[in-house]
């Protein structure tokens, strides 16, 4: 692997919720580092390069990864969202992603999944990286459809593809749900550090959370690959609860790791959802 400083790293998404919270983060580790999104983000400092690229452009995305050796991929539709929206960018703009990063020789993917491709699994269940998918929408499903391309190019192709499903990210959990799958823009750095850098890697899922005491995720092989997470949902729990309480109940959600994902949209007899 070529010297961190040295590398062209392209991250999409760049102008998005969780890349402006990381990107302050991942320059000083990657001073190659080359942002991408639909439009600049508004803060774009005079030290960060880049490039506009549409995820549904095959020539737009082979442009932005040439001379690349590793992808983030963020970029996407990051919530539930009609099936066109959904199709354009995360399966679309997906496969394109991952095909111009074959062509173009990209070593290394870090894909951001989502803890949606597995939101019907009950919160009375823990989890690890190797159940089947049950996604909790049409946005699980692309986060689903995502994590089966990063297996094709990984194993077909040789690329070395680290999937985070990734919880919520953000300064601290915002409601009791959050509390189990928080994630700090730190810890999420960590991760996405071990799938940019470990030499182990080949095709991995990750689950993308701080170290959770109310964790419904078994992490043991991120813990394996050297993932220490400094982030506490417990820490901050009066706060979760505070906000849990004007959110109010969810029959539905609160019975599944996805929330209202799960519930919105459900038309199920709810003993006979989820696994
Ligand atoms: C996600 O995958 C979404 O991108 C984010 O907006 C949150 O909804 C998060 O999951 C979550 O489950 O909290």
């Amino acid at each position: 692997m070529p010297d961190a400083s040295a590398r062209r790293i392209v991250l999409t998404g760049a102008a998005g919720g969780i890349g402006t919270m990381i990107r302050p983060l991942l320059a000083p580790l990657y001073p190659g580092l080359v942002l991408s999104d639909r439009v600049a983000p508004a803060n774009l400092q005079p030290t960060e390069r880049f490039v506009a690229a549409e995820l549904t452009r095959p020539d737009e995305v082979a442009g932005l990864v040439a001379g690349a050796d590793s992808v983030i991929h963020l970029g996407g539709h990051s919530v539930e969202g009609p099936w066109n929206a959904i199709l354009q960018a995360n399966i679309i703009g997906c496969y394109n992603l991952f095909e111009a990063a074959r062509e173009a020789g990209v070593r290394r993917v870090v894909f951001a999944s989502s803890n949606h491709a597995v939101g019907f699994y009950p919160r009375s269940r823990r989890i690890g990286p190797d159940v089947t998918v049950r996604p909790d929408s049409r946005y699980g499903v692309s986060k689903a459809f995502g994590e089966a391309l990063a297996a094709l190019y990984s194993d077909k192709h040789g690329m070395g593809v680290t999937c985070l499903r990734i919880g919520n990210v953000g300064p601290r959990p915002i409601d009791v749900r959050r509390l189990s799958i928080w994630i700090s823009p730190e810890d999420l750095v960590q991760l996405i550090r071990i799938g940019l850098e470990h030499p182990e890697i080949r095709f991995e899922i990750l689950y993308g959370a701080s170290d959770n005491a109310a964790s419904w995720w078994d992490n043991a092989r991120a813990h394996a690959l050297g993932y220490r997470p400094t982030g506490r949902a417990e820490d901050h729990r009066v706060h979760a609860e505070a906000q849990q309480a004007r959110i109010g109940p969810d029959p539905i959600g609160d019975r599944f790791q996805g929330g209202s994902f799960c519930s919105a949209e459900f038309s199920n007899d709810p003993t006979r959802a989820g696994a």
